[in-house]
């Protein structure tokens, strides 16, 4: 177990905050930073360690703020530089962090960088970009006349036509997300001082948007054609490029060194292996403390299309983290994550969001993830168990992905209604309606008119309904939260996947030189007769019960964690006595 000295982190819970959709403060039916601000002590009561705030820089916002125009100012629809400093003295004070988002693979097409970059091919910053000549032997925008024949990620060509000079320029992602050019040295020294300009400022660290796309694998070719749209995979050239490992570790020695040893560093890294991310977050190896995998929220879906849902089997989530967890157990350290701005709601997707099972497959999820080893990230509003909510048609989606991707499948025949099917189960608008603080107008979210609709679940589903039952999703998580700290065993301990025979039943320990910690699952909204040895070693921590079990038989969704005696340091409204409920036999 080479961890590395002890970090914060690996007990530590991270909530994620999309800051247009937590809490607005200003009745413009936007969330911004007077926002999160009067939400810090609702974050602190949670157990939170730290927030990851998604970008709050000036931004068109094309991308809701994922394309930068300037990363040292604060968008004014969020607020201003020196609200943000009072966001991190808030925290500061509270004993959390402030983790901001680093965007640094592509800026907007309007950050004054690429202005210049496009103003002529002799400009200084021409070179800052990934420029290419139209395809030998066409015509600029002629049909093919990309430079390569990448699709982007949100649908389009990857390389856009720039009138005035003639050439294509790459973006990964939208037209007006254009894709940095690091291996010129200025723009990586560029991004360098940019961060140390955050961290003097006092922030915590950076989760870092798609940063195992930044190093390309030149010369930039075709790729193996892509089924449905006539375009190629581009991933051969741009995922974990040759210069990755060179450019991160310059990054830790220009921005980190010699500063706290608990500023994290998170990367986001599609499509990455176990093998990869093992280096990567491997503490010798200086480059990053961890990332974000995608694998278990590639599952139920089509291999080729991020957008088709395909059917998913829920234990084969299980398994696949359970690759993770075997993985990362030497070298590295994992990120516990269910969903995010980019992902639909965990208990809609992963659990069962019917009346019946809705509240306890939310608390067994947020036990079954939460309690593996690794970092947690909840997102805002998985704390209180948020639901996907409900598309009618085409027009009511907003995200740039979903859009784009809408107007491609229709160009391709595909018909409206298929496609709100798939969406509707599928898209990053799922996880952006308003925050659910009240059942009171826009649920409380603004006083004004939200900028996306609402979800009609906010009338029973809240902060509000949930914060002082007991019984709540809000009151499991925050037991959750509280566990990871307070039971040895939860931070470093090995994992151990226990089989248990039947694939809906999950059964695992995390075991440290001295204490134990098991966890049972019941994945499945069956009722399921299982054997599990009795320990009488182990107590039940009452604080984590949910669902029935009786005999050897386990209700839907049901879940229980026991603990060594002399594990359970301390869990705040938890008696330290042997529960009443007896050992399974
Ligand atoms: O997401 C990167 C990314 O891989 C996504 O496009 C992902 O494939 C998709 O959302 C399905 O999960 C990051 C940000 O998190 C996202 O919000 C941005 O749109 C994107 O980068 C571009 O900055």
């Amino acid at each position: 177990m080479a961890t590395g000295d002890s970090r914060w982190w690996h007990a530590g819970t991270v909530y994620q905050v999309y800051p247009r959709s937590f809490r607005d403060s200003d009745g413009d039916g936007i969330g911004d930073l007077g926002g999160l601000l009067e939400k810090v002590d609702y974050l602190h009561w949670l157990g939170v360690d730290a927030v990851w705030l998604s970008p709050v820089y000036r931004s068109p916002q094309h991308d809701n703020g994922y394309d930068i125009s300037d990363y040292r100012e604060i968008d004014p629809t969020f607020g201003t530089v020196a609200q943000l400093d009072e966001v991190i003295e808030a925290l500061r004070v509270r004993d959390m962090r402030l983790i901001m988002d680093l965007v640094v693979n592509h800026t907007s097409n309007e950050h004054p960088w690429f202005t210049e970059s496009r103003s002529s091919r002799q400009n200084a910053k021409r070179d800052w970009y990934i420029w290419r000549p139209p395809r030998e032997g066409s015509a600029p925008g002629a049909p093919g006349a990309e430079p390569t024949n990448w699709e982007s990620f949100f649908s389009r060509p990857a390389w856009t036509l720039d009138e005035a000079t003639g050439e294509y320029y790459l973006h990964l992602f939208a037209p007006e997300q254009p894709d940095l050019n690091w291996e010129n040295p200025e723009v990586r020294q560029a991004v360098y001082s940019m961060m140390a300009w955050w961290l003097d400022r006092g922030v915590g660290g950076f989760r870092m948007d798609v940063i195992n796309l930044i190093s390309k694998t030149y010369p930039l070719a075709d790729g193996p054609p892509l089924a449905d749209t006539g375009r190629g995979d581009g991933r051969d050239w741009y995922l974990h490029g040759p210069r990755l490992h060179e450019f991160l570790r310059e990054m830790h020695d220009e921005v980190f060194a010699g500063r706290d040893a608990g500023l994290v560093r998170v990367g986001e890294t599609p499509d990455v292996t176990v093998g990869q991310a093992r280096a990567l977050s491997d503490p010798e190896e200086r480059m990053l403390d961890m990332v974000f995998q995608f694998e278990h929220v590639s599952l139920d879906r089509a291999p080729d299309d991020w957008k088709r849902p395909v059917p998913m089997d829920r234990t084969a989530v299980y398994r696949n983290l359970v690759d993770w967890q075997d993985g990362l157990a030497e070298r590295g350290w994992n990120s516990l994550y269910w969903t995010n701005h980019d992902q639909p709601r965990t208990v809609s997707r992963f659990g069962d969001d019917s009346p019946e099972h809705w509240a306890q497959s939310a608390k067994t999820l947020a036990t079954m993830m939460y309690l593996m080893r690794g970092t947690a990230f909840i997102y805002q509003g998985d704390e209180i168990g948020m639901v996907n909510r409900s598309f009618a048609s085409i027009d009511e989606f907003v995200d740039v992905s979903a859009v784009e991707y809408i107007r491609a499948g229709l160009a391709r025949g595909r018909k409206p209604l298929e496609l709100v099917g798939d969406l509707g189960r599928t898209s990053r608008d799922n996880a952006r309606t308003p925050m659910q603080w009240s059942a009171a107008p826009a649920a409380g979210f603004t006083s004004g008119t939200a900028w996306f609709a609402v979800n009609p679940s906010a009338t029973w589903l809240s902060v509000q309904a949930q914060h002082d039952d007991p019984q709540s999703v809000l009151s499991h998580v925050r037991a959750v939260i509280a566990a990871r700290k307070n039971l040895a065993a939860l931070a470093l301990g090995d994992f151990v996947d226990v089989p248990t025979g039947d694939p809906r039943v999950v059964l695992f320990d995390r075991v440290d030189g001295h204490h134990r910690v098991r966890v049972l699952a019941n994945l499945s909204s069956d009722t399921v007769a299982i054997d599990v040895p009795p320990d009488d070693r182990l107590t039940a921590v009452d604080a984590l019960r949910v669902g029935e079990v009786s005999g050897n038989s386990l209700g839907p969704w049901a879940s229980r964690v026991w603990a060594t005696n002399g594990s359970l340091i301390r869990l705040a409204g938890q008696s330290n006595t042997r529960s009443q409920e007896p050992p399974l036999a």
